[in-house]
C-alpha cells in the first residue's frame, strides 16, 4: 500500500482506478481560494489567532472558519474583529470540534490548521496543489523545514516513533502523520468514520485514509516555535500514549494480523517461557509443576489460536479491499459515462 501511493507521484496513469483518477483530473485548473475554506481550531489562542486569520484573509483565502473550544481568552473576538467566522463547538477537543465544523463547510475543499501561528499560511498554495491533481487529502511534513527550537527533543523522538509505529502497522508512509496542517476534500472526509475526540483525530485521519484507499499525499511545510507567550495545550507523555493506543487500536481493522498476531506471539512467548522452567524444573530437580505446565499449555494454545485468527482475518480484509477497489473503480466508471 505505501509502495503504492508513493509511486503516484511518478505515475501518472495506470491501467488501475487510481491512474485513471489521476490522468482524468490532469487539465483541472488550480484550485480557486473561494472553493476553499481555512480551518482553524483554537483553544485559548489569544496571541496568534489574529495574525493566522489575517495572513489568510490578505492572501485572498476569505472564507475562514475559526471553530473555538471555549477559550476563556478573546480568542473568539481577536479572530472576529480579523474577519474570521467563528462557531464554538458543541462539545470538547479538537477532534469533535474538526467534525463539527466539517460539516458546516459548503466549500468543496478544506484547509486546515493550528491557530498557534506554528504553521506557515504561505505554504497554503503548496498544501492545496494536489488537491487540483485528484488527490484528496494532503499532509504537510513539518519536518522538512523545522525551526530547530520548533519541537522539543522529547516531542520530536514521540513524533518520530509514532511515524515509525504507524508505517509498520499500517503499511503507509505519511511521514509526519501527527501533522495538523492538511488539505482535503469534504468528500473524502465525509467518507471516513472518525469518532476521536481530542489529539487522536490526526492518527486517525491517517489511518482512515489507508483504510479507505483515499489519495494521500505529503508536501513539505515549514514549522516554527509557538511564540512565547502561547501556551501549548499538549501534554506529551499523556498524549503520546494515548496515540500509540490508538494506533494499536485502530489495526484491529486495517491490520489484523498485527493486532491480533501480536497477542498470540506475547501468549506463546509466555507460555514457552513457562513451559521451559517447568521442563528445566522436572529435568534438573525432578520436580513437577502440573498447575504451572497447565497454563503454559492454556497461554501457547490461545496464543497459536489467536495467530490463525489474525492470519483469517487478514485474508477477509484483503478481499474486503478489493471488492471495495472494485466497486469504487465501477462507480468512477458510471459517473464517466453518465457525465458524456
Ligand atoms: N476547538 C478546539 N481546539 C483545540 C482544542 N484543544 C486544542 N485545540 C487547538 O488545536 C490546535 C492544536 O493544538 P496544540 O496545542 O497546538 O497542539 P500541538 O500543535 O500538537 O502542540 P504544540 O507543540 O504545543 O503546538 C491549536 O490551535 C489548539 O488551540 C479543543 O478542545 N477545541
Ligand atoms: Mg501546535
Amino acid at each position: 500500500m505505501a509502495d503504492e501511493l508513493g509511486e503516484m507521484d511518478d505515475e501518472p496513469a495506470r491501467a488501475d482506478g487510481r491512474g485513471e483518477l489521476l490522468a482524468m483530473s490532469e487539465h483541472t485548473d488550480q484550485i480557486s481560494p473561494a472553493d476553499v475554506c481555512v480551518l482553524v481550531p483554537t483553544l485559548n489562542e489569544e496571541p496568534t489567532i489574529g495574525d493566522v486569520v489575517t495572513a489568510f484573509i490578505e492572501a485572498g483565502y476569505t472564507n475562514v472558519l475559526v471553530v473555538d473550544g471555549g477559550s476563556t481568552d478573546d480568542t473568539q473576538e481577536v479572530a472576529l474583529t480579523a474577519g474570521a467566522d467563528v462557531l464554538v463547538q458543541s462539545g470538547d477537543g479538537k477532534g469533535q470540534a474538526v467534525r463539527e465544523a466539517v460539516a458546516q463547510i459548503d466549500v468543496p475543499y478544506v484547509l486546515m490548521l493550528d491557530g498557534d501561528g506554528t504553521y506557515d499560511p504561505g505554504d497554503a498554495e503548496r498544501m492545496l496543489e494536489p488537491l487540483s491533481r485528484g488527490y484528496e487529502h494532503v499532509i504537510g511534513n513539518r519536518f522538512a523545514g523545522m525551526d530547530d527550537d520548533a519541537m522539543r527533543a522529547l516531542n520530536s523522538f514521540g513524533n518520530r516513533m509514532i511515524n515509525r509505529a504507524f508505517r509498520f502497522i499500517h503499511g503507509a508512509d505519511y511521514e509526519d502523520i501527527l501533522s495538523g496542517y492538511r488539505a482535503f476534500t469534504v468528500d473524502s472526509f465525509e467518507r471516513l468514520s472518525l469518532d476521536a475526540d481530542g489529539f487522536t483525530i490526526e492518527t486517525e485521519l491517517a489511518v482512515e485514509c489507508v483504510k479507505h484507499g483515499i489519495e494521500t499525499t505529503v508536501v513539505p511545510v515549514s514549522y516554527a516555535a509557538r511564540p512565547a507567550d502561547s501556551e501549548t495545550n499538549l501534554h506529551p507523555i499523556r498524549d503520546g500514549g494515548t496515540i500509540i493506543l490508538a494506533l494499536y487500536s485502530l489495526a484491529k481493522t486495517n491490520n489484523p494480523l498485527f493486532y491480533f498476531g501480536s497477542l498470540g506471539l506475547t501468549g506463546i512467548f509466555l507460555g514457552g517461557v513457562v513451559a521451559s522452567y517447568v521442563l528445566w524444573q522436572w529435568i534438573v530437580h525432578s520436580v513437577g509443576h502440573e498447575i504451572l505446565a497447565v497454563v503454559a499449555a492454556a497461554a501457547i494454545l490461545l496464543g497459536v489460536q489467536l495467530l490463525m485468527f489474525g492470519v483469517l482475518s487478514d485474508m477477509l480484509v484483503s478481499l474486503h479491499r478489493e471488492q471495495h477497489r472494485r466497486l469504487e473503480r465501477l462507480t468512477r466508471h458510471a459517473r464517466k459515462r453518465d457525465n458524456e
